[in-house]
């Protein structure tokens, strides 16, 4: 199989190009990433000289790239993880988003039709079905309604994809997972950002009353369901992947504290996200029945190793902090 991953050399991309060149000696992976403030390649040293990976930078809107790369390498198959993740930056800055999480998806959609792939697999989240209250689980047929900008790009590219399986026939589909966590996550993120000032003994930001709910999966976990997907995914299905593991930010944020020995001082309750979704919780039980997906990790298990990740590669996120996103992150909480 020839695989084209976009947005691989981020945090979940880099994550599932490592799984699927070591899982998959006789595939070829083309990584096509732009390479912007979130991609880094430093998460791909160890596999990059393997003879099965291939790197191309480029923009998923640039479709005679695309194109022309796809052409290239006889693609057969397009895993897009390539988007703007960050809610918060959606909020300060939405245009960025629209192009490259809905133009940029639809770009890839046309070439995918074109040359005839055989699979195109979306890389969604569970944040396109809006906010829940404090029962109930997302399925598979929960209703998209999306409130910030971000998980609103994040559903008009799902509705493209949906539409070019409906109208052209193309094979398609859509995962949408909960909220990931583990090694290479880009430290403006909460976990990674708790814990790489919690190491660094700066501010633990919690927006709000630090109530809201997140749903925690391994990244890991997350490759193996999208491997999965990629093989044996029914035509125009979508998949929930997630491994009930609620937490409340309060709950994650005193956890870092108490597992790195640091002081409770430290944590500063500041203004709240604007359109704040309250509580995200997955129903998995599709992609388990179906595909016989089971995650591996328990999060008390996975963020006691992620933790220690962070520990043993300091320069990795050092490196991060000194740069653009130090900018960014003095413009969100000011200079600490
Ligand atoms: P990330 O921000 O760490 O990585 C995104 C990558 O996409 C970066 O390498 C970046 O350079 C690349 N990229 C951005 N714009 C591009 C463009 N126009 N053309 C080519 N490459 C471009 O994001 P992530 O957390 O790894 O998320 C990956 C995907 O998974 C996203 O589609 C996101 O919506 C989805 N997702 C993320 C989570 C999560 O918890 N992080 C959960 C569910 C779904
Ligand atoms: O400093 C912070 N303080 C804080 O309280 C940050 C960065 C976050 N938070 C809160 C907001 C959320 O309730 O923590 C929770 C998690 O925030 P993020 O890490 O920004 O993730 P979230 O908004 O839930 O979105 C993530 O999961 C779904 C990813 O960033 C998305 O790309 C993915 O689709």
């Amino acid at each position: 199989m020839n695989l084209f991953v976009t947005g691989g050399a981020g945090f979940i991309g880099s994550n599932f190009v490592r799984y699927m060149v070591k899982q998959y000696p006789n595939y070829k992976i083309v990584n096509y990433d732009l390479l912007t403030y979130a991609g880094n390649l430093e998460n791909l040293r160890d596999i990059e000289n393997s003879p099965n990976y291939t790197f191309v930078k480029g923009n998923i809107g640039n479709q005679e790239l695309v194109d022309f790369i796809v052409k290239e390498h006889k693609i057969d198959v397009i895993v897009n993880f390539a988007a703007e993740s960050h809610v918060d930056r959606s909020i300060s800055e939405p245009d960025v988003f629209v192009k490259t999480n809905m133009l940029g998806t639809q770009v890839l959609l046309d070439v995918a039709r074109e040359n005839k792939i055989t699979k195109y697999v979306q890389i969604s989240t569970d944040e396109v079905y809006g906010s829940l209250g404090e029962t109930g689980y997302f399925t598979e047929e929960t209703p998209i309604s999306p409130n910030s900008p971000y998980s609103a790009s994040k559903a008009a590219g799902d509705l493209m994809v949906k539409a070019y399986h409906e109208t052209y026939g193309l094979n398609v589909n859509i995962t949408r997972c909960s909220n990931n966590y583990g090694p290479y996550h880009f430290p403006e993120k909460l976990i990674p950002l708790m814990v790489t000032n919690a190491i660094e003994g700066k501010e633990l930001p919690i927006y709000g009353d630090g109530k809201n709910i997140r749903d925690w999966l391994h990244v890991e976990d997350h490759c193996s369901a999208i491997d999965l997907v990629v093989h044996k995914g029914e035509p125009g299905e979508v998949y929930n992947i997630g491994g009930h593991n609620e937490r409340t930010n309060n709950e994650i944020v005193h956890l870092i504290v108490e597992k790195l020995g640091v002081s409770k001082d430290l944590i500063k309750y500041v203004e709240d996200r604007l359109g704040h979704d309250r509580r995200y919780a997955i129903d998995p039980t599709k992609i388990m029945t179906q595909l016989g997906w089971k995650p591996k990790y328990t999060f008390d298990t996975g963020i006691v190793e992620t933790i220690q990740w962070y520990l043993d590669n300091k320069t990795w996120w050092k490196n991060i902090k000194s740069g653009d996103y130090k900018h960014y992150y003095e413009e969100q909480y000011g200079v600490n």
